[in-house]
């Protein structure tokens, strides 16, 4: 089974051969030049490569705009929200109806670097999709759910699984962990354990955060800061939960479907794995109920000291990854060329990640705990009252009760966020009843008995 199908124009061929090249050498298995069994036809084993692809990549370029299989090909690939875009050519004006709101990473610059932002947001993008092992781990090896979603894994990924269940239960731990994805075991720290778990089929992945203490804040020396980040104060938080992505449609919808949230409105910007917009605090609320109902744990949301540990992952500078704005758009969805692209007047950052608007949660790299998009694609909402200064603020954690509870807090920036707002430190506030169409949530949890 390939991991990518690549449909494309054949004028395209040598320029399409650079990226099939580039996406093996990163180590997927890619479909692109037709190869056919004895006995198919040509178009059979084309539907059959692509029916099996864990990725469709579509190529768009001045020929391939105009070419009905192309269109086809990706359209399966959007059916099945496995699609990638990529612009070959400068032709954004020209794409096929139904294509120009999917966001296209912009190839056409590209000379083959596999260092350049764009070729990283493609790379970013296709891991996203076509890992298996990076598929969401479970609570339940033998329920039904599970064992269907086993049998698209391979049986090298099985026997893999099999050996962590083993070990996992040789060391008393009864969580099932999922392989840690490439882009993890290329961040996380030695000694930080990234384990996954979820507490049933439709719940956000949850990741164990260890206990520590931090700086909370930010220094006055801090290139973009606002003055609500200080002062500086220390915080010892024990260990918890955290989602280890923002809330997704599918995770929000499941809610909806139960009867228990309210539906929101996604704009017309789909659903799936795109993280849940237009949702108020107090909508959060009936989530988390919800979630705590299906599950008997407790659900909740992170205090903003919590929040800001998590982000950090023990680093203390302005972001997650070090100081530097040009590396935003290898970790963060936020105020780039993309999205100055339909919004000119906009303040933006130099690079391009790929996303005008909200993208599908884990495009880009995690941090050093595996968490995905602390910085940017929505708010998060977390617990506490806002407050305008740390001076009174609990050495433990604990949301602020004090002040206008009215307002609540949101932490990490948005798509629509500069650089400055993007920083571990930065903080945000709204009315607990405001929907917002850059707001959303990721939930936490107690560990242990609920
Ligand atoms: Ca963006």
């Amino acid at each position: 089974m390939p991991d990518i199908f690549i449909s494309y124009a054949r004028s395209d061929r040598a320029r399409v051969a650079t990226i099939a090249a580039a996406l093996a050498d990163e180590g997927f298995d890619v479909w692109w030049d037709p190869k056919i069994e004895p006995g198919e036809t040509f178009r059979g084993g084309i539907e059959k490569a692509l029916t099996a692809a864990k990725c469709v990549v579509v190529v768009w370029s001045k020929d391939s705009v105009k070419r009905n299989w192309v269109i086809e090909e990706a359209q399966e690939g959007l059916d099945r929200q496995v699609l990638v875009p990529i612009l070959l050519d400068d032709v954004v004006n020209e794409l096929p109806r139904g294509f120009k709101s999917v966001q296209a990473a912009d190839l056409t610059g590209w000379r083959g670097g596999r260092d350049d932002p764009n070729w990283q947001v493609v790379k970013a993008r296709v891991a996203g999709l076509a890992q298996p092992s990076g598929v969401p781990g479970t609570a339940a090896l033998a329920s039904a759910p599970v064992l269907s979603y086993l049998k698209g894994i391979s049986r090298q990924a099985l026997l893999g699984m099999a050996l962590l269940l083993v070990a996992s239960l040789a060391a008393g731990v009864y969580v099932y962990r999922a392989a840690p994805t490439r882009s993890e075991r290329e961040q996380a720290a030695p000694g930080v354990a990234i384990k996954g778990f979820k507490d049933c089929p439709q719940c956000p992945e949850m990741v164990e955060i260890p206990a520590g203490s931090f700086l909370m804040g930010s220094p006055p020396s801090e290139e973009g800061r606002f003055a609500n980040e200080a002062p500086q104060h220390a915080v010892t938080l024990k260990a918890f939960a955290a989602g280890r992505f923002e809330v997704t449609w599918d995770e929000w919808n499941a809610c909806v479907a139960a009867g228990s949230c309210p539906s929101a409105d996604d704009l017309g910007w789909g659903g799936g794995r795109l993280p849940a917009i237009n949702v108020s605090w107090t909508d959060v609320r009936s989530y988390l109920a919800w979630l705590r109902r299906v599950t008997g744990k407790d659900y909740r949301l992170l205090s903003e000291a919590e929040w800001e540990y998590a982000a950090r992952a023990g680093t203390t500078s302005r972001y997650s990854f070090g100081d530097s704005e040009a590396e935003l758009c290898a970790y963060a969805n936020g105020a780039d060329q993309s999205a100055k692209a339909g919004h000119a007047d906009w303040q933006a950052s130099s690079c391009s990640d790929g996303f005008a608007h909200t993208a599908p949660v884990g495009s880009f790299k995690p941090n050093k705990f595996g968490l995905y998009d602390m910085h940017g694609n929505v708010w998060e909402w977390v617990q506490d009252c806002f407050v305008e200064s740390y001076a009174d603020a609990a050495p433990d954690g604990a949301p602020a009760t004090s002040g206008d509870c009215s307002i609540r807090t949101l932490r990490g920036g948005a798509w629509y966020s500069t650089p400055s707002v993007l920083r571990s430190a930065s903080r945000g506030k709204a009315s607990l009843n405001t929907r917002s169409f850059v707001f959303g949530v990721r939930v936490a949890r107690a560990l242990g008995a609920p």
